[in-house]
């Protein structure tokens, strides 16, 4: 089953949107699989942002991703990957639609609220990253048939 990592960054935290957030993944009809709220250090921080490392703003990223607790999260459902990078919006909130996370709640590319994979290997990679196997819950929805047909 395909499986997916999002985080609410910091600022989503700080914000008070956790609970709206994983509303938005629940009602859409994602199972939630794995759920903690860390504070993430340097090495993870670094890991999870490696291929930026090259980027200006590299720094300020891993910096800000471990300034406080961020919400990690691994939803399991047909589609997820793709399904939650547009649930989630563009990266830039100021061009995110309306009706996204992003641009809903947000108006700055360094405060977009939550991070989501972009592909299935990367979310595969992500979540070995975040959550070792015992973390993760295997279950099933009792409603699913009333999701999946
Ligand atoms: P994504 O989060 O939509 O996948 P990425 O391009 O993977 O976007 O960038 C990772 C994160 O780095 C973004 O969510 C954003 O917080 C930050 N970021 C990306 N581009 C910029 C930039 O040009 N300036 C500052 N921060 C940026
Ligand atoms: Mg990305």
């Amino acid at each position: 089953m395909e499986r997916t990592f999002l985080a609410i960054k910091p600022d989503g935290v700080q914000r008070g949107l956790v609970g709206e957030i994983i509303g938005r993944f629940e009602a859409k009809g994602f199972t939630l699989v794995g759920l903690k709220l860390i504070i993430a250090n340097q090495e993870l921080a670094e890991k999870h942002y490696d291929i930026h490392k090259e980027r200006p703003f590299f720094k300020d990223l891993v910096s800000f991703i471990t300034s406080g607790p961020l919400v990690a999260m691994v939803w399991e459902g047909d589609g997820v990957v793709a399904s939650a990078r547009r649930i989630i919006g563009a990266t830039n909130p100021l061009t995110a639609e309306p009706g996204t996370i992003r641009g809903d709640f947000a108006v700055s590319i360094g405060r977009n609220i939550i991070h989501g994979s972009d592909a299935i290997e990367t979310a595969q990679r992500e979540i070995s990253l975040w959550f070792p196997e015992t973390e993760l819950a295997n279950w099933e929805l009792t409603i699913k048939p009333w999701l999946v047909e």
